[in-house]
């Protein structure tokens, strides 16, 4: 408890923002303001939720999703770093995801939105797995529209290469009739048929299990979603690559309900595959989305 009085009394905002022991234990910032309400968890610097005031919440979280220290949250807004999809023996999507992150910074911006900075540093356990020095930011800007800007710097002696995405799980009417937009044209590696690279033609519908990175994507996303009558516009900056991924029926997962593929869909910023950044010794990357309902 000592802990989260602490954070109330560094970062907390009287009626906007405070900090308290959250699902599982885990603490988390949550937000509520007239523009719009949201929880962060702390550990993997992960939005678990957004909603706009006078909207239907816009991310996904499973019913099933486990919320211990150390392991990843199935749903919301995971943070892959410093690579994503699987690494040899060290797991997949990196460990930003699985890390306490500490709290920077907290502010009400002129527009009234809430702006929350959170950071990771290397330490033993992440030189073991991933043997660099760096500073990790993750800045939350959370009102009408939602701001996620990730930023890496190479605090280290060496240069060094990320992937990694902001793995965003929307929350869809039914993945059937969903469609996403911005994407024709654009070449993919299709993870369902080994990597293959293939071409999008058309808008990308669903009708099974769809894993792909499309490259060279710098546009915006939009996720069409006529059962909840409503489009989500996925704008980004620092991204070349953008992963969309459906793991439809036959996938199981322990921590992803039967059935509850047919209410998300992952629409991801990110710099994967072929599209990794590489960061000389005092460089930064920024990796920013702006989500916004049109
Ligand atoms: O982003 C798509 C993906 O890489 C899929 O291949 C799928 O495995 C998914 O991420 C979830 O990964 P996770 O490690 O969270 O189970």
């Amino acid at each position: 408890m000592h802990f989260i009085n602490a954070l109330n009394q560094g970062f907390g905002i009287a009626g906007c923002l405070q900090f308290e022991a959250g699902p599982g234990g885990l603490p988390v910032a949550t937000i509520g303001t007239a523009q719009a309400s949201a929880q962060v968890a702390l550990q993997g610097a992960h939005l678990l939720s957004w909603q706009p005031a006078g909207q239907q919440p816009v991310l996904w979280l499973s019913s099933a999703a486990e919320f211990a220290p150390g392991k990843p949250v199935r749903g919301g807004v995971p943070v892959c770093w410093p690579w994503f999809g699987p690494l040899a023996d060290k797991g997949q999507h990196g460990f930003a995801r699985n890390r306490p992150w500490s709290v920077r910074a907290s502010a009400l911006d002129a527009e009234g939105r809430v702006v929350l900075c959170l950071g990771l540093g290397a330490d033993g356990q992440t030189r073991a797995l991933w043997d660099h020095d760096f500073d990790l930011e993750l800045q939350l800007t959370l009102g009408q529209t939602l701001e996620m800007t990730l930023r890496t710097r190479n605090t280290g002696a060496a240069a060094f290469d990320i992937t990694q995405a902001l793995h965003t799980y929307f929350r869809v009417g039914d993945i059937g009739q969903t469609r996403v937009l911005g994407l024709a044209g654009c070449d993919y590696l299709d993870k369902t048929q080994a990597m293959a690279r293939l071409t999008q033609h058309g808008d990308l519908g669903f009708g099974g299990e769809t894993d792909r990175v499309y490259l060279d994507t710098a546009g915006d996303c939009l996720i069409d979603d006529p059962v909840l009558r409503r489009r989500i516009r996925i704008a980004k900056a620092g991204s070349r690559s953008t992963v969309v991924w459906n793991p439809w029926a036959d996938k199981v997962m322990a921590d992803m309900a039967p059935g509850e593929y047919a209410g998300m869909v992952c629409v991801e910023t990110c710099n994967a595959g072929p599209d990794a950044v590489t960061l000389a010794p005092g460089q930064t990357h920024a990796l920013s989305a702006r989500i916004a309902l049109d």
